[in-house]
């Protein structure tokens, strides 16, 4: 099987760092704002996001995380067919009136992050809810959209995009493998 290497370790950094600077330019600065992390890797891109931020709006941005997996009921490995469900929600500060931003490696079928936003409305009422993800990888079976995007990866659904983060992988790299 063939492998294309997407985004290196650099052009992760930097599409990390022009995210940083759009998520304050669009909500005028942070204090009204939340970053939420899909577990795994989006958590870890999400505290990324909030250094970076920090870094260049001298304050604290408010992070959580939401840890959210797909489960099969018929024990076939394919993602086919699978449903996104809610295991743990970790978001301590009071979303009510804020502007959450859920925060993705891979955006594909939307069915994740339609639980994760699920999840944040039954905290309360945010203002809004945004979604910035590494990767679009296309296919989606929701009416689901990015406000943010690292890099568009138009896919074959036999596709699979790998994301390596150093927090987890020990490399930052963005892989696609082709059949
Ligand atoms: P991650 O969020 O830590 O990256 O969805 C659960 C995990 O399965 C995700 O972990 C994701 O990376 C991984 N995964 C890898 N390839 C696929 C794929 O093609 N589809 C889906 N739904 N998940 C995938
Ligand atoms: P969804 O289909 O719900 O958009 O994506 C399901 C979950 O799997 C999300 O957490 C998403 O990040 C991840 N995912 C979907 N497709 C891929 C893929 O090709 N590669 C990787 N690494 N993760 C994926
Ligand atoms: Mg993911």
């Amino acid at each position: 099987s063939q492998v294309i290497e997407l985004l290196d370790g650099p052009s992760m950094s930097r599409a990390i760092t022009r995210i940083a600077h759009e998520i304050i330019e669009r909500n005028k600065g942070i204090d009204e704002v939340i970053l939420v992390g899909i577990k795994t890797r989006g958590a870890y891109l999400a505290r990324r996001l909030a250094e970076r931020i920090e870094q260049i709006e001298g304050k604290a941005i408010r992070t959580g995380e939401l840890d959210i997996t797909l489960y099969r009921d018929d024990l076939s490995t394919k993602y086919e067919n699978a449903e996104a469900q809610v295991q743990q929600v970790d978001v301590e500060h009071d979303v009510s009136n804020q502007k959450v931003i859920l925060i993705d490696d891979v955006l594909y079928t939307g069915r994740t992050v339609r639980a994760g936003l699920d999840a944040i409305m039954d905290l309360g009422r945010p203002s809004q809810i945004q979604l910035a993800v590494l990767v679009d990888r296309g296919h989606r079976e929701l009416p689901i959209r990015a406000d943010y995007v690292g890099k568009n990866i138009p896919t074959a659904g036999h596709e699979r995009i790998v994301v390596k983060l150093d927090e987890v992988d020990g490399q930052d790299v963005v892989l696609i493998h082709r059949d």
